[in-house]
């Protein structure tokens, strides 16, 4: 990739339009705008692929000094933007939700846990989706992967929701090779199990004992082999990879047998087979010649579950959780389009900035969306690779969440997930109930409130020989402020030290929780049943 290439593209429809003032009528901003998707030249909207992996954890890359070796990912975070204090939800559902909405769940309602496979539930279809803001700025939108976005009724459906093209599964937790998905369904108190695959709406059979890696990636590759490089191309990825049951084919198991916990061994393998898979789809990017103007970018959907194979040492906690290790997740972004190699980025970057900076690159509009939460941060992550100082990111804040009825499905062990009561004595009349799950985070300052699940510190299985270092709180402890820039670990609550700050901070969650919608989370329908069908799918 020439320097020309890389220095024509910033200077494309999306860059230029928030120059021009907005009193400028329709018809004229129009034709000052280079059309989009026009042929060659400056100015061509990027190509889009976004890979999300499932549950990988902090310390489960290469790059963040992992005993777990992913090579292809390591050359693409060294060649482009490692976010380094970027962040994600603690579970699938509401990271997936904020990605494809860009609000925070506390105003779709899917702020409790995920969508479970007979609730009928989905992202509401009155929000519009990041898919369907591409497609209208001219893209080709294509979805390969995990949906777990609800499917009870058709509308529902990734098809419906943007996507050009789909082929995956709808819930999570599958088997790799039958793509089956077992649940008890408590209303008919029967545990069923069924497909959970599709090509389009249809159910795809004949993938049977095929890894679900493998025929993801066969699929985006196929998708980028046949693209008409003229039209800008939007694919979201979602890999099944790194998500429980631990199942991979036995050669990715070889490289580790120096892993004595099986768990971690098998989950090794399966990070390496998922590299792979990245491996795979830039290769393709690049035989099709599409690489040299596309923005790639990696991410996680939460952090690492520990109990089936992840880590996230030196972070506190895991998925589900609001510690770091739930929320702090993998990230980066690259592609030659970036033109400097190996910058690490400091700035606060949150899951839910996608879709206005997606958007904003495509040259397109966030017009017909509610209002957004997340932040176009294009210019945070452009400046500081162009080596200027760095525009500081726009988000200083970050609600990480409000959940009234959280309870977690894999508490610590031995430890209580109900905490009695405040240990911290706050003034009459508290701005926020501290027995709630909560957690925000204003600059370097995080705040969590009530219980915010398992808050253990666990280290990597193959290099030490304590499986975890538990906390010292008491159990009915529900408030902790850390300062994360010093302290990223939280070990040091500095509660006491800063009543203000904790104060201010409560403040803003007490103004969070007045503007949220009420929690949806619908009791399972029986109707769900796939029995007769044999596949998962919409009911209503
Ligand atoms: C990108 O690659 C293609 C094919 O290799 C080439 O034709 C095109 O000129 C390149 N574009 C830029 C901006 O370098
Ligand atoms: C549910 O089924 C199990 C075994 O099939 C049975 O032992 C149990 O009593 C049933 N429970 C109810 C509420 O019907
Ligand atoms: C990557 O491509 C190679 C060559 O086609 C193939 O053998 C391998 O299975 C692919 N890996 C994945 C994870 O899809
Ligand atoms: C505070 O929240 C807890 C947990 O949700 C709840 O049990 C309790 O009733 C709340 N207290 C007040 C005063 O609202
Ligand atoms: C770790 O293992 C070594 C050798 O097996 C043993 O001497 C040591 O006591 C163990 N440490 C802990 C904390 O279990
Ligand atoms: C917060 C809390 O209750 N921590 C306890 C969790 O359980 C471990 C071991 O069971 C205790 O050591 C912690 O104090």
């Amino acid at each position: 990739m020439g320097r020309r290439g890389a220095e024509s593209w910033p200077r494309g429809p999306g860059q230029r339009r928030p120059l021009l003032p907005t009193v400028l009528p329709l018809g004229l901003l129009l034709l000052l705008l280079p059309p989009l998707g026009s042929s060659i030249g400056a100015g061509r909207p990027p190509h889009l692929v976004f890979v999300l992996a499932d549950d990988l954890g902090w310390n489960d890359v290469g790059f963040h000094g992992s005993e777990i070796r992913t090579p292809h990912l390591d050359a693409l975070a060294a060649g482009g933007v490692l976010l380094d204090n970027y962040y994600t939800q603690p579970l699938c559902t509401p990271s997936r939700s904020q990605l494809l909405t860009g609000r925070y769940q506390i105003h779709t309602g899917l702020q409790h846990q995920i969508i479970w496979p007979c609730q009928p539930s989905c992202i509401p279809l009155d929000e519009k989706l990041l898919p369907q803001l591409l497609k209208e700025a001219g893209y080709a939108t294509h979805m390969v992967g995990k949906w777990h976005l609800g499917m009870y009724r058709k509308e529902c459906l990734p098809t419906r929701r943007g996507f050009d093209t789909y082929f995956g599964y709808l819930l999570g937790s599958e088997d790799y090779y039958s793509h089956e998905r077992c649940t008890l369904i408590n209303a008919l108190n029967v545990t069923r199990c069924a497909l959970d695959f599709r090509d389009g709406e249809e159910v795809a059979t004949g993938y049977k004992n095929m890894y679900s890696t493998n025929v993801f990636t066969e699929r985006a590759t196929a998708l980028i082999t046949n693209h008409p490089p003229e039209k800008p191309l939007f694919l979201y990825l979602a890999l099944q990879s790194v998500h429980e049951p631990l199942q991979v084919p036995e050669e990715y198991l070889k490289p580790y047998d120096f892993i004595q916990n099986k768990n971690r061994h098998y989950y090794a393998g399966m990070v390496s087979l998922m590299d792979e898979a990245v491996g795979n789809v830039t290769a393709a990017l690049k035989s099709r010649g599409l690489w040299n103007n596309t923005v790639f970018i990696f991410s996680t959907d939460n952090g690492g579950q520990t109990l089936a194979g992840g880590n996230n040492w030196p972070l506190r906690g895991r998925k589900w959780s609001l510690w770091e290790g739930g929320v702090r997740g993998v990230g980066f972004v690259a592609g030659p389009l970036l033109k400097r190699k190996g910058v690490k980025n400091r700035e606060l970057i949150h899951i839910s900035d996608w879709l206005p900076t997606l958007v904003k690159l495509a040259g397109g509009s966030t017009h017909g969306t509610k209002p957004l939460d997340g932040f176009d941060v294009w210019k945070t992550i452009r400046l500081l690779e162009l080596g200027c100082e760095g525009s500081p990111s726009p988000r200083m804040e970050l609600l990480h969440n409000i959940d009234p009825n959280f309870v977690d499905v894999s508490p610590c062990l031995g430890n209580s997930t109900a905490p009695a009561k405040d240990d911290f004595s706050l003034p009459e009349h508290s701005a926020f109930n501290t027995s709630v799950h909560a957690a925000i985070r204003y600059r370097n300052w995080k705040l969590l409130t009530g219980y915010p699940g398992c808050g253990h510190w666990f280290p990597p299985p193959s290099q030490y020989n304590v499986s975890e270092i538990p906390s010292s709180d008491p159990p009915t402890k529900t408030t902790w402020l850390f300062d994360l820039e010093r302290d990223p670990e939280e070990r040091h609550d500095l509660s006491r030290d800063h009543p203000h700050i904790v104060q201010l901070l409560l403040t803003r969650l007490q103004f969070y929780q007045k503007h949220s919608v009420p929690v949806y989370f619908p009791a399972q329908d029986p109707r769900c049943d796939p029995k007769a069908t044999g596949a998962w799918g919409p009911w209503m």
